[in-house]
């Protein structure tokens, strides 16, 4: 019937977009991570979800240090220093990520990024699971003939369980009657 296959695409149109969604983003795309790229406008419009990756691509001189907001304000690099020129970072929760260069004033000259990163979609928000469960293509109903017409074997029950047929029986006596 319609009804089933219509139930079977919903299922696929909420369970898919879930996990199969997960993007990689390149920062500053093929310009890379380097001064004199606007990140601001380079993050500007994307949507970044939990799960999705953000890969910095440089060079030698550069590096990349994962602040907080005061740091990313001020250009101060804290915590480890990331430096391998290909260093990926993986959005595992929502909310503000600051991430600087800690070389000389690269960041004060615009070397920086601040993005922020929304909820995968998901209702409620767990850790990140890894069982990626496939979407199963709900069985379409490959036997069953609609019987959209009502048939005229049982009658008497659906009469009696609507009033509105009750009615209907009722005008179609009166017209036999009539006759
Ligand atoms: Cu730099």
């Amino acid at each position: 019937m319609a009804s089933n296959r219509f139930v079977a695409f919903a299922i696929v149109a909420v369970v898919l977009p879930t996990f199969a969604m997960a993007t990689e983003y390149f920062v500053g795309d093929d310009e890379g991570w380097k001064v004199g790229v606007n990140y601001s406008e380079w993050a500007n419009g994307k949507v970044f979800r939990v799960g999705d990756k953000l890969v910095f691509k440089y060079g030698s001189p550069h590096n990349v240090y994962k602040v907080d907001g005061n740091g990313f304000k001020e250009c101060k690099p804290s915590g480890d220093v990331y430096n391998n020129g290909n260093d990926t970072f993986i959005l595992s929760e929502q909310g503000k990520k600051w991430y600087i260069c800690g070389v000389n004033d690269h960041c004060e000259k615009g070397q920086k990024l601040v993005i922020n990163v929304e909820s995968d979609g998901s209702e409620p928000v767990p850790a990140p699971v890894p069982a990626p469960t496939p979407p199963k293509p709900a069985p379409v109903p490959a036997s069953t003939p609609p019987p959209t017409q009502t048939p005229p074997s049982n009658d008497s029950y659906r009469i009696i369980s609507s009033c509105y047929q009750i009615f209907v029986a009722a005008v179609v006596a009166m017209a036999v009657a009539a006759f």
